[in-house]
């Protein structure tokens, strides 16, 4: 093949994305609780390692594009758009309402805002440092965050709280430590308390979200069942207001099941807010786009979060990989991600109404009639039932491949 002209790109590219076919309209996007970060379309490439391979993007550029999707809801953290300086002055009054003006003009809804407390140097030690005035800008930085998303209309209000770590054993209490980061916590569902009642709104959902590894070498709360400790833990005043945001692949990053991670959240009615991407057991957090990776495992996530009924967010926090251009962030990225998505969500409607999965289930529970007091005839009774685990996971395989509806290649 000759070399392609740069000037032809573009429309290969678009050319091949037609030709895969199975796209949903936006129209058919915007009916599900789809929610685009900032953040995710304005990564520009660049790591510890890595320079950027994109140029910046705007706001305005980001919500538009979001709207052409048919991505319904947009989600940012206060500094993805309002430069540290600005917080708290008339500049951040102007940004305010030039956001609310452009989601107005799209069509969009913010749905979440975040608070960002772990890329300025003033997190060096975390949120809940020591010295007092860091723990004080913070408690005002969080109040601010929930007034911005009451100002917008957001529901959510989201707590990575990235450095709430270390990278010296011993120079840290923990114990003091994770209470000063309750009074975080409680100081930003006091003000939501504040503010909701002076706007006449309902206060917001505060969702939590763990992750293990990066960026200190210990962190105080890595999983998100250690969040659930946290808000069960006696420290919050308002622990019914706050809740979780598990990640997929910060879950797996310490190596566990993200649907058991899940299951214990919806277990505890604490699943608020779902992040969603994907990337690879016990390594970095690559944010890989949605079911790329784990397709079998994402079907299994969204039959739990189907069948138990959860109707909060999907938040695509994942970053376009840095071989995808500021065009293809928009045009192939989020189109591809949402697309997949939406296809494995409507495959865990086939795996729910599957007559062989539930009959399969159906036998499962009901047993083969051992007697409960006679521990052999237990094992005797449900010998040949239990092949059935495996006839589900082949049937659940069969589903994902499209191999229940025939496939025929060579024979
Ligand atoms: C980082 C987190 C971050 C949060 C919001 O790893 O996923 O994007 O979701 O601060
Ligand atoms: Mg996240
Ligand atoms: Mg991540």
């Amino acid at each position: 093949m000759a070399p392609i002209p740069v000037n032809q790109q573009q429309s290969l590219v678009e050319r091949l994305l037609a030709a895969c076919g199975g796209a949903y309209t936006p129209e058919q996007r915007r009916k599900y609780f789809i929610t685009g970060p900032q953040w995710a379309a304005a990564y520009e490439g660049h790591a510890v390692f890595h320079a950027p391979t994109r140029k910046p993007v705007s706001f305005e550029t980001v919500m538009e594009h979001y709207a052409e999707i048919g991505i319904g809801h947009w989600t940012t953290h206060d500094t993805d758009v309002i430069p540290t300086d600005a917080i708290g002055t008339a500049k951040q009054d102007e940004i305010v309402g030039a956001i609310g003006a452009c989601l107005k003009k799209n069509g969009l809804q913010c749905s979440m805002v975040t608070t960002e407390t772990f890329h300025h140097p003033v997190w060096a030690a975390s949120a809940a440092a020591e010295a007092p005035e860091v723990r004080a800008y913070a408690a005002s930085r969080l109040a601010n965050t929930v007034n911005i998303g009451h100002e917008l209309g957001a529901s959510y209000v989201v707590y990575w709280p990235g450095s709430l770590g270390y990278q010296i054993q011993g120079a840290v209490e923990e114990v003091q430590t994770l209470g000063w980061f309750a009074d975080g916590m409680n100081a930003a569902c006091e003000a939501d308390i504040a503010t909701a009642k002076k706007m006449g709104r309902p206060t917001m959902k505060h969702c939590l979200e763990a992750k293990p590894f990066e960026p200190q070498a210990e962190i105080l709360l890595p999983t998100s069942d250690a969040m659930l400790a946290f808000i069960f833990s006696g420290l919050l005043k308002h622990p019914d207001m706050v809740g979780l945001n598990p990640e997929y692949l910060h879950e797996l990053m310490w190596g566990a099941a993200p649907r058991a991670a899940l299951a214990r959240a919806l277990m505890c009615k604490k699943l608020f807010h779902f992040d969603i991407n994907d990337g690879y057991r016990l390594k970095h957090d690559v944010d890989i786009a949605v079911g790329l990776i784990n397709p079998l495992d994402w079907l299994n996530v969204l039959v739990l979060l189907r069948s138990h009924g959860y109707n909060g967010p999907f938040n695509l926090d994942y970053k376009p990989p840095r071989t995808t251009s500021n065009w293809g962030v928009f045009a192939v990225s989020f189109t591809t991600a949402v697309d997949r998505f939406i296809t494995l969500w409507e495959m865990a409607g086939e795996v729910m109404e599957d007559t062989i999965i539930r009959e399969a289930s159906d036998a499962l529970r009901a047993g083969g009639g051992g007697d409960p007091k006679d521990v052999k005839s237990i094992v005797e009774a449900n010998k040949e039932l239990l092949n059935l685990h495996e006839l589900i996971g082949h049937r659940l395989f069969q589903i994902l491949v499209g191999a229940h509806k025939g496939r025929v290649y060579s024979v």
